[in-house]
């Protein structure tokens, strides 16, 4: 229909909004008793990591406390952390673990 004077074309496009799934983070805890090199392991084996980032990773735990290994799918994360959490225990480690959903 033609416009008439004051009237304007305004388009207002609505964006679908692309629905993604939340991410977790999978957190390494220190504590005192397993050793370095075990937890270097870990995350060369479990997180795919080089020894150089490995290291690297095992050093931030041991001196902040704890540390994001890698961040993941909800199903992926606790894959994750069942994984090392049994690897640590059939090792007598007392490694601890953990997820936590990203913001
Ligand atoms: N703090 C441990 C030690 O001195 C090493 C460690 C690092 C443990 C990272 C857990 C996580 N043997």
């Amino acid at each position: 229909k033609p416009k008439t004077e004051g009237e304007t074309n305004v388009i207002t496009k609505t964006k679908p909004k692309t629905q993604r799934p939340p991410l977790y983070k999978v957190l390494l805890l220190n504590d005192d008793y397993t050793p370095m090199e075990f937890v270097v392991h870990v995350l060369e084996r479990f997180f795919g990591v080089s020894h150089a980032h490995a290291v690297e990773i095992m050093l931030t735990v041991h001196k902040k406390g704890v540390a994001v290994v890698g961040v993941f799918s909800y199903e992926i994360a606790e894959t994750k952390v069942a994984q090392v959490m049994d690897f640590a225990r059939r090792n007598q480690h007392p490694l601890q673990c953990t997820m936590e959903k990203e913001d």
